[in-house]
């Protein structure tokens, strides 16, 4: 049985999760308004993958007996400017949510919860990796350069 402290620090991370999945979506219509279908599709897809990362947790809290909520999302940023804007954006905020998962674990850890650290062990790494691909987009848009910026959205369409 999950304590009230994580089920609630878990619920939390959800209701981020799914803020940052509205987050992604809203940006994935304003690159899509923008006329940028790779970049587009890609943050769809990136708002699809937050979705399920809400939903894993939300299974994980309830088949360890806890209660899953989804509370009030706040709204989310409406505009941009620069392609290279919304990247360092995605970049940005997938650094904030590394520090999120790493104050979950402490809470995990504080809790002594071992199956919930082991659990969001996979998430730290998996922010790893999300920080790194965010970053590499980051880093060829600003090489690519106004022109290459077509090049970058039709690699951002195979997603
Ligand atoms: Fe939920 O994985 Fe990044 O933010």
């Amino acid at each position: 049985m999950i304590t009230e402290k994580l089920q609630n620090a878990i619920n939390d991370q959800i209701a981020a999760e799914l803020w940052s999945s509205n987050l992604y979506l809203q940006m994935s219509f304003y690159m899509e308004k923008e006329g940028w279908e790779g970049a587009a599709h890609w943050l769809g897809k990136q708002a699809e993958e937050e979705r399920e990362h809400a939903l894993d947790m939300a299974r994980y809290l309830m088949k360890r007996g806890g209660e899953a909520k989804v509370s009030m999302i706040d709204v989310v940023p409406q505009g941009w400017g620069s392609y290279a804007e919304v990247f360092k954006h995605v970049y940005d905020h997938e650094c904030h949510v590394s520090e999120l998962i790493n104050t979950l674990v402490d809470v995990a850890s504080g809790e002594k919860d071992k199956a919930t650290q082991d659990f969001l062990w996979g998430y730290v790494r998996e922010q790893v990796e999300e920080e790194a691909t965010a970053s590499a987009i980051v880093d060829k848009i600003r090489k690519a350069g106004d022109a290459g910026l077509f090049y970058i959205d039709a690699e951002l369409a195979k997603r």
